[in-house]
């Protein structure tokens, strides 16, 4: 009830506030090409993949396919959409390290011309605000009996700060395939406690707002389905276990992400390293993604559209 009047309330505010800037747009104007992706050109740093070049997991998608409608203005579209995908060769090695056999994964990171590190503090401070819309490929579906990790902010312990989550969450032992939640989107925290879900139909774009007080360690999403605009889903809610400062800072990552399944014929030792053993059937799968940027949300946020309504 409390929650209902709240966002009743922030919504007749809608027209009264302006947007915050954009403090980083990843919005793939139609002049970035696939030789920008692979040469870290342009607003995304494209290392976590395979062996292969980046554009052999990304495609610039053109006119083929019209990006999320919140912010096309009505001159026309800006932006083409993105697909991001894995195949078997999806093997990422950090910095040459280990590969993570366990994975497949394909991520873009939020950067400017592949400075990534001088970007994070610009948009990890105060409250900023997280968009982004993604849909699924509907000729190269995930499988929803593995868990996909889409978005995320990485601070360098490797949690998430939030993370989006599709199919199955991964156990070990492997429980119930596919999971009940296995055809929801699923917004969760840094404790990775669920926040919001919704169902992940196909043919629609889902459509994300996350605002982060970088401060006070509390998030708070907002969400809609294709052509409807943003609306607040989840309040501001606290994120204690995120680190304040640098410590709990990082990269802004989406793409796909699979975890694997526990092999049974592996050791109890290498079931328990979900990073470099398991099962994974090394399928062309993929996700497509518009609508990335961050918003300096210390004043309002915006839900498409032109509409905003003050931050949370
Ligand atoms: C594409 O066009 C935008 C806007 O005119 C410009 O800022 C950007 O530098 C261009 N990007 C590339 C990769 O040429
Ligand atoms: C990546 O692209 C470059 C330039 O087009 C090409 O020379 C190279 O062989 C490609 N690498 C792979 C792994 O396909
Ligand atoms: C997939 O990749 C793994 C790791 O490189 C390899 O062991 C396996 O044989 C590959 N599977 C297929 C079907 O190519
Ligand atoms: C966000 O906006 C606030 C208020 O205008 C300003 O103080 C702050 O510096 C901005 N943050 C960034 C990273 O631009
Ligand atoms: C999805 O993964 C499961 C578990 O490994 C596997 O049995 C199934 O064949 C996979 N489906 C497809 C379409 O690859
Ligand atoms: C957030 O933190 C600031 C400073 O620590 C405090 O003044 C403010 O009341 C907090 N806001 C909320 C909504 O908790
Ligand atoms: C929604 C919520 O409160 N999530 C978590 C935020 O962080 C604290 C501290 O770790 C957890 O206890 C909450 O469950």
């Amino acid at each position: 009830m409390h929650i209902l009047s709240h966002i009743t309330m922030v919504t007749t505010c809608a027209a009264f506030a302006t947007a915050g800037p954009v403090l980083w747009d990843g919005r793939a104007r139609f002049n970035l090409t696939g030789a920008d992706l692979n040469s870290n050109v342009g607003p995304f740093l494209t290392v976590v993949k395979g062996s292969e070049n980046a554009s052999h997991y990304s495609s610039l998608l053109g006119p083929t396919l019209a990006p999320t409608p919140l912010w096309a203005p009505r001159s026309g579209h800006l932006e083409q959409p993105v697909s991001i995908s894995i195949d078997n060769t999806s093997v990422f090695a950090p910095g040459g390290g280990a590969p993570q056999l366990g994975f497949r994964r394909t991520e873009f990171i939020a950067a400017n011309n592949g400075d990534h590190a001088d970007l994070i503090p610009v948009i990890e401070g105060g409250k900023t605000a997280f968009h982004f819309s993604l849909r699924a490929d509907t000729k190269r579906p995930l499988n929803l009996t593995h868990e996909y990790q889409v978005v995320f902010i990485e601070p360098n312990d490797g949690s998430h700060v939030f993370e989006v989550q599709l199919g199955s969450p991964y156990t070990n032992p492997t429980g119930t395939l596919p999971s009940a939640d296995a055809h929801e989107i699923k917004l969760r925290d840094h404790a990775l406690d669920l926040l919001f879900a919704a169902p992940f139909t196909p043919g629609a774009w889902h459509n994300f707002a996350v605002q982060v007080d970088w401060t006070n360690r509390t998030l708070a999403v907002l969400y809609s389905a294709d052509a409807a605009p943003l609306r607040v889903v989840t309040p501001p809610s606290p994120n204690l276990s995120a680190q304040l400062g640098a410590d709990g800072q990082g990269d802004f990552h989406f793409g796909v992400l699979k975890l694997p399944l526990v092999d049974p014929n592996d050791t109890p030792t290498e079931q328990g390293d979900v990073v470099h053993f398991g099962i994974q059937e090394g399928t062309t799968e993929a996700l497509i993604y518009s609508g990335v940027f961050v918003e300096n949300a210390s004043h309002s946020i915006s839900l498409g559209y032109g509409l905003t309504i003050p931050s949370l």
